[in-house]
């Protein structure tokens, strides 16, 4: 643990600046703050930051995988303390999702070098490639891989025209076969921190400025496929249709049902298509994605099998036949005791309000956490509000979690 220098201070206005530029890179005619890591504009995102930290005096590095990595050596033999977050947004998201953790990540290690600090760790930024999930159900990408949880099955999964995974990142220039090995040598890494808005309304209801996460959600997610028969829609009787769309929408409700039944549980039916789509036709086919979520493996388990039941249920009631995949179950991840105490001493040291909190959101740290010690701050989300245009955090409340994260890299050091 090296002693925190008098002179170490983060730059609000660099950090304000760096998120503004970041922001504003989104992708033409889509709503909110829009850059999807298999979209246009995401690589531009990631050439920035790499930009930034070559500025900041990092060496940097892209790995099979697209994330993009800036050391700074430490005094040391090479063990190294890792810290970022991702750069890609949600459909129609938000301008602080993801890009605090970088910004935050890039300004620690800026303010330590001009305070003159050379820790005995190596820091290494990342930008993690593709965190949101895509249109194949699958998040976390750059990450994963790094953790070797990616396979060839993976780059198999097909979105609704038939287009392969693997198909879709070739396309954003990253090589499905170069991401398959890009998993990272964990062994000199002896810690990770992510710093990231809540994007929830526990902090600002409690009054705290900074969360420490002790545990992040499990996740399930699915892809079902209810196929019927296409039919007039003024002659075809009630009772002899047989129609996916009612088969599918009945599932949504079960997805509410079922997630309403657990704590802390989650379910949300986030992609519903109808074919052939015409107000005047019974429809044929539904491909419906949702996703389960809680902190407790059991659950989502048993919550799989509810819903499956359900929409089988559904389908067989109208003569629909259904098919339902479940994406590999992402496991609750607990953080680390030691590096949560370390954070959580670094924060009531700088006379920060804080809370203990679960995490309902998913983060690249749930999958380092598999490789690396790993903890998480949290900042305040304005009404609690994220993954929509009005996603907001006050400048002082990012400013707060970036002194958090500067200090705590000291601490770990
Ligand atoms: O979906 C999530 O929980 C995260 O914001 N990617
Ligand atoms: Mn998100
Ligand atoms: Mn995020
Ligand atoms: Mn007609």
């Amino acid at each position: 643990m090296s002693p925190a220098p008098p002179g170490l201070t983060v730059a609000a206005d660099r950090v304000q600046a760096d998120l503004e530029s970041l922001a504003a890179l989104v992708e033409p005619g889509l709503p909110g703050w829009t850059r999807t890591a298999l979209g246009p504009v995401d690589r531009q995102a990631r050439e920035l930051v790499r930009r930034w930290m070559s500025d900041a005096g990092l060496e940097t590095s892209v790995d099979g995988a697209g994330n993009i990595f800036g050391r700074l050596r430490g005094t040391g033999s090479g063990r190294a303390l890792m810290v970022g977050s991702h750069t890609d947004t949600v459909l129609g998201g938000g301008r602080f999702d993801g890009i605090v953790g970088v910004v935050g990540a890039l300004e620690a290690v800026r303010a330590l070098r001009e305070a003159g600090v050379r820790l005995e760790h190596d820091l290494v930024v990342v930008d993690f490639f593709h965190e949101e999930p895509n249109e194949f159900g699958l998040s976390c990408v750059g990450s994963r891989a790094m953790v070797g949880a990616i396979s060839a099955a993976h780059l198999d999964l097909r979105d609704e025209r038939d287009r392969s995974l693997a198909a879709a990142l070739a396309a954003v220039d990253v090589d499905p076969s170069a991401l398959l090995g890009a998993r990272h040598d964990f062994a000199r890494v002896d810690a990770f921190v992510e710093l990231h808005i809540e994007q929830g309304p526990y902090l600002e209801e409690h009054g705290s400025q900074i969360g420490l996460v002790e545990s992040i959600t499990g996740i399930s997610r699915f892809r079902a496929l209810f196929s019927g028969q296409a039919d007039h829609a003024g002659t075809a009787p009630m009772d002899r249709r047989r129609d996916a769309g009612c088969a599918a929408a009945g599932t949504v409700l079960a997805v509410e049902r079922i997630a309403g039944e657990g704590m802390q549980t989650r379910g949300t039916s986030g992609q519903l298509t109808f074919t052939p789509a015409a107000v005047n036709v019974v429809t044929a086919h539904a491909e419906f994605r949702g996703e389960l979520r809680g902190p407790e493996e059991e659950w989502l388990r048993s919550a799989q099998d509810a819903l499956t039941a359900a929409a089988h249920d559904e389908g067989s009631r109208r003569g629909v036949d259904v098919e339902v995949d479940w994406l590999p179950l992402q496991e609750p991840t607990a953080m680390s005791d030691g590096v949560v105490s370390v954070l959580g001493d670094v924060v009531d040291g700088l006379g920060l309000s804080s809370t203990r909190l679960f995490s309902g959101a998913e983060h690249d740290a749930a999958l380092i956490a598999r490789a690396v010690p790993t903890g998480m701050l949290f900042v305040p989300s304005r009404d609690g509000r994220s993954h929509c245009p009005e996603e907001w955090t006050d400048l002082n409340d990012v400013v707060a979690g970036v002194t958090a994260l500067t200090h705590a890299l000291l601490a770990l050091d």
